[in-house]
C-alpha cells in the first residue's frame, strides 16, 4: 500500500496530547519526514519575512528536500520544540545524548554559526559554535559537520531541558547569499552484540542456522490523531502493547516503513521472540542525479552499520513499492541499478556474514517487475538477495507463486511482503459496516495458500514467508474530504474488484482494532484468530508409515505438517515404555512437508512427530489417557524439555 510521505514543514504543528518523549539512539531534528512532534522552526533576519523555503532537489543529502535561507544581510533558522498555545518553546530532554553528537548536513559559502537553547531556572540559554570549529572546508558543497553536544555544554540541567536542539545563523552576508541545511538529528553511540546469522538458502531462509518462515505483521507504531510520522520517534507506549500480542499470535516478524529504530523497540522485539525487518525508504527524486544516488546509497550505509549488530535485525528491505512511480526504462536504468549497488554497500558495510537485502515491490503489472530479463533478473542484480511482493489480488493469490516460480533467471526466495482484506464491508447495509467474518474469511484463505506457497513446505515452493498488512488500524490513512486523523474514516480511495467488497477502505485493515477511549487499547478481530490458527505451533495430525524395511530400518513417513512449523524431530521409545513415554532417542530434521525418509534404530518402538519453529517446539500430541493437561510429555520426560515449548502452542487435530 502506498505510504504518503508528504513534507510538511513551516507549519505550526501543534501536540494532540502529551506523550513523555522516550530516549532513543538518534533524535530527528529535521529530515525528510518534517520536524519533531509539536515543534515548528523559526525564523529571523534583517529584512522580514524572512526567505526560508524548502526546495526540493535531487542532490540532498537526505531525501530530496532541505532547508535554504536567503537574505540580504543576515538571517538565520531553528527548530523548536514542544510549542505551547502561547508560541512558547517548553523543555525536551536531551540529557541521554549528553555524550552524543550534532549531526548536519551543510553547504554554504560563509561561516554559520551554530546554536542550541535551554530553558534554566525560567531563563533561556543560548550555546554557540562556529562551523569553522567543526572541520567545515569553507567550500560551497555539502557537507556533514558533527559538533559534540559536550561543546555546546556538559550542563546536565541544561541538557535535560533543551528548547532548542538547532540554529543557524548567517551574518553580515553581501546581497542574495544563501545557505541551506538538512539531516539534523542528535545522535548518540549505541553498543549491540548478538547479531543474529541470517542467510538466504535456495528459496529459503536461516537464523542462526535453523529454517525460518517470515511470519510477519506490517508495523506502523502511529496512534489514533497521528499521522506516519509518529513512526519516526521512539515508541514503547505503542511496542510495548503490541509487541506481546502479536507474539501470541505466532508473529515473528515485525516488518516497519522506515529505517528510524531505537535500541529500545529492538531489544523489546527480541524479548518477545519477534525479528525486525526495518524499511530504508528510497525518494524517487535522488534517482535523478548521480549525487543523489550516493547520497541514498550513503544514508543506507550509515544505517547498516548503525544496526547490523542488534539481534533483533532480519534483513534490510530497501524501498516500497518503488516501482510503483517509475517507468519501465527509469526503473531499468535508474532504480534497479541503483538498488543493486545499494545491496553491495549495505553487504561490505557488513563483512562476510552480512544480512540479506530485499525489495518490496508493488504488483502494478502482476510480477512483471520482478526478474524482469535484461533488467532485474539475477544476472542484472547480482547483491540482491530476495525479493518482497504486496499483492492485493482478493481473497486468493490466484497463480501468483506460479508465474513467479516460472521465470527464469529467478532464483531467490520471495516474501510476500504485504497482503490481507479490509474490515470494512461497504456492501453491507445503506452505509456499510465493519464486517469481522469477512475479512477473517478473506485472511485464512490468504494465510492457507501462502503457507502452501513456503519452501520449507512444499517441494518447489518459492516462498519464504509472508507479512500480513497489518497489525492495526491506521486512522490518519484516507484523504477523503472531511477525513481527520481523529476519526475513523470509512470512506474507500481505491476499488479492487477482486475482493467480495471491492471499496478499499485504507483505514480498516488492522488485525487489531484501536480504541479512541483508551491509547493502549488493541480490539483483536477474528482474523487475528485466523493469524494465530495458522502461525501458532501446532500438532502433527495423521502420522502414518509408508514404508518400513526391517532390516535397515529405513523408514518413509507422511504427516500433516504442525502449524506454524519449519522442521520436525521424531521423538521414540521401546515399544514397552510407550505407556510412560519413557523416549530414548530422537531423529531431527525431518523438514516440513509432511514427507520424510528416515533411519530407525532396530526392534519394536513407540514413536512421536512434533513440529518445530524458531528454536520452540509444538504439542507432541494428545495421550489416550485423560490427564491433568491430556498433552503427551515432551522429550526426555515432561519435567524437562531438551528443545522449550511454544507457550501457545495448540494440540489440535481436525
Ligand atoms: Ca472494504
Ligand atoms: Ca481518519
Amino acid at each position: 500500500m502506498t505510504r504518503m510521505c508528504r513534507f510538511l514543514v513551516l507549519t505550526l504543528v501543534l501536540a494532540v496530547w502529551a506523550i513523555t518523549p522516550a530516549l532513543a539512539d538518534s533524535f530527528l531534528v529535521f529530515t525528510e519526514e518534517g520536524l519533531p512532534k509539536g515543534s515548528n522552526i523559526f525564523t529571523w533576519c534583517d529584512t522580514p519575512p524572512c526567505d526560508v523555503s524548502t526546495p526540493q532537489e535531487c542532490a540532498t543529502p537526505e531525501g530530496s528536500h532541505n532547508l535554504r535561507v536567503r537574505t540580504n544581510v543576515w538571517a538565520g533558522l531553528g527548530v523548536f520544540l514542544n510549542i505551547d498555545p502561547f508560541n512558547q518553546p517548553q523543555p525536551e530532554n536531551l540529557s541521554a545524548y549528553t555524550n552524543g553528537e550534532v549531526r548536519f548536513f551543510v553547504k554554504t559559502s560563509k561561516d554559520l554559526k551554530v546554536e542550541m537553547q535551554c530553558k534554566v531556572s525560567g531563563q533561556t540559554q543560548t550555546k554557540t559554535r562556529f562551523l569553522t570549529q567543526h572541520g567545515w572546508n569553507g567550500l560551497n558543497a555539502w557537507q556533514e559537520i558533527v559538533i559534540p553536544v559536550a561543546s555546546f555544554t556538559t550542563d546536565p540541567v541544561c541538557l535535560a531541558a533543551v528548547t532548542s536542539p538547532f540554529m543557524a545563523t548567517v551574518e553580515n552576508l553581501p546581497f542574495f547569499s544563501s545557505f541551506q541545511i538538512d539531516n539534523v538529528r542528535w545522535r548518540r553511540a549505541n553498543a549491540h552484540s548478538g547479531a543474529s546469522s541470517v542467510q538466504v538458502q535456495g528459496r529459503q531462509l536461516t537464523v542462526n542456522g535453523k529454517p525460518f518462515v517470515v511470519r510477519g505483521v506490517a508495523y506502523s507504531p502511529i496512534s489514533i490523531g497521528e499521522d506516519y510520522r509518529g513512526s519516526f520517534r521512539d515508541r514503547p507506549d505503542r511496542y510495548l502493547v503490541d509487541f506481546p500480542l502479536m507474539a501470541a499470535r505466532g508473529v515473528n516478524v515485525v516488518r516497519t516503513y522506515s529505517s528510524f529504530m531505537t535500541t529500545g523497540m529492538l531489544d523489546a522485539a527480541r524479548a518477545n521472540g519477534l525479528y525486525v525487518i526495518p524499511n530504508f525508504q528510497v525518494d524517487t527524486a535522488q534517482l535523478g542525479c548521480t549525487a543523489g544516488k550516493d547520497f541514498m546509497r550513503d544514508r543506507m550505509r550509515e544505517t547498516v552499520q548503525e544496526w547490523k549488530n542488534h539481534p533483533a535485525i532480519l534483513f534490510w528491505l530497501i524501498g516500497n513499492e518503488v516501482n510503483r512511480s517509475l517507468t519501465n526504462t527509469a526503473l531499468c536504468s535508474d532504480w534497479y541499478p541503483q538498488l543493486d549497488s545499494m545491496a553491495l554497500a549495505a553487504h561490505q558495510a557488513e563483512g562476510a556474514s552480512f544480512h540479506p537485502v530485499g525489495t518490496a515491490n508493488s504488483e502494478t503489472s502482476g510480477l512483471g517487475d520482478i526478474c524482469q530479463n535484461g533488467c532485474s533478473d539475477d544476472t542484472r542484480l547480482p547483491n540482491l538477495n530476495l525479493w518482497g511482493v504486496q499483492a492485493y489480488r482478493g481473497c486468493s493469490f490466484g497463480t501468483l507463486f506460479n508465474e513467479y516460480q516460472s521465470k527464469s533467471d529467478c532464483a531467490r526466495p520471495l516474501i510476500v511482503t504485504e497482503f490481507g482484506a479490509d474490515a470494512w464491508d461497504s456492501l453491507s447495509g445503506p452505509s456499510g459496516a465493519e464486517n469481522q467474518t469477512l475479512q477473517a474469511n478473506c485472511l485464512g484463505q490468504l494465510l492457507g495458500e501462502a503457507d502452501q506457497a513456503l519452501a520449507v513446505r512444499t517441494a518447489g515452493g518459492v516462498s519464504a514467508g509472508q507479512v500480513v498488512f497489518a497489525w492495526s488500524d491506521e486512522w490518519w490513512k484516507t484523504t477523503c474530504a472531511g477525513s481527520q486523523w481523529t476519526l475513523h474514516d470509512t470512506c474507500s480511495t481505491w476499488t479492487n474488484p477482486g475482493y467480495p467488497d471491492p471499496a478499499m477502505n485504507e483505514e480498516w485493515w488492522g488485525i487489531a482494532a484501536l480504541d479512541p477511549a483508551d491509547p493502549n487499547a488493541r480490539v483483536l478481530r477474528s482474523s487475528a484468530n485466523q493469524v494465530s490458527g495458522s502461525w501458532n505451533l501446532g500438532a502433527v495430525c495423521n502420522a502414518r508409515v509408508v514404508s518400513y524395511n526391517k532390516t535397515t530400518g529405513q523408514t518413509a513417513l507422511s504427516f500433516n505438517p504442525a502449524a506454524g512449523s519449519t522442521d520436525h524431530t521424531l521423538y521414540y521409545g521401546p515399544l514397552s515404555s510407550v505407556s510412560t513415554y519413557g523416549y530414548s532417542g530422537s531423529v531431527t530434521g525431518l523438514g516440513a512437508t509432511g514427507s520424510s525418509s528416515l533411519t530407525l534404530p532396530s526392534g519394536s518402538l513407540f514413536w512421536v512427530v512434533v513440529g518445530r519453529n524458531n528454536g520452540a517446539e509444538g504439542c507432541y500430541g494428545k495421550s489416550k489417557t485423560p490427564s491433568a493437561t491430556n498433552e503427551r510429555p515432551c522429550f526426555p520426560n515432561a519435567a524437562s524439555c531438551s528443545v522449550p515449548q511454544a507457550a501457545n502452542r495448540t494440540c489440535q487435530c481436525p
